[in-house]
């Protein structure tokens, strides 16, 4: 399978809306967009409030419905996830700058309107030394939304009906 075609392997993966909880508390909802894209929210964390559409990642097929997204963040984030969707598992790593673990709010906001600000603060620094966050996480939601749709995650998390997240865990 070549480098640039791989929806084939990716069909059961996109279209996914996924809510799930890192072992420290941290709560992320995330839907995959199309074999490129993806957007994700937010709910809490040293992030919490933040969200994204329509990020540029590298999404691949690493095993039996295992997949992994890994993208670089205009913040200088990068980040990578692999979601067992068939133990309803995944795992997370997260680089974060040095700027953005001592004041993580700065990050805080719905990205696409901010991208040149968070491209300065990211030129600003400083970078290093970087804190890596290594950890799993429960997926508690899952549900097939099917591609390109911009109704799944359109909104900022504190817009959302309180207990949202949790709702969609049950
Ligand atoms: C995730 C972990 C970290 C995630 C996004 C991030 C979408 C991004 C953090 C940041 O940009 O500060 O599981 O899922």
């Amino acid at each position: 399978m070549s480098q640039q075609d791989h929806s084939a392997e990716l069909k059961s993966f996109i279209g996914k809306h996924l809510v799930y909880t890192y072992d420290n508390g941290w709560q992320y909802e995330i839907y995959v967009k199309n074999g490129e894209r993806f957007d994700y929210r937010i709910h809490s964390g040293i992030v919490g409030g933040r969200w994204v559409t329509d990020q540029q990642a590298h999404i691949r097929a690493v095993g039996e419905q295992v997949f992994k997204i890994s993208w670089d963040e205009p913040t200088g984030t990068t980040v990578s996830l692999t979601v067992n969707l068939l133990r309803k598992e995944l795992h997370g790593v997260i680089f974060f700058p040095r700027w953005v673990f001592a004041d993580p709010k700065k990050t805080v906001c719905y990205q696409n309107e901010h991208l040149d600000l968070m491209r300065e603060y990211r030129d600003a620094g400083p970078t290093y030394p970087k804190e890596v966050i290594d950890e799993f996480a429960t997926i508690t939601f899952i549900e097939d939304c099917g591609p390109d749709r911009d109704d799944v995650i359109a909104c900022a998390p504190d817009r959302l009906p309180a207990g949202f997240p949790d709702r969609m865990a049950s």
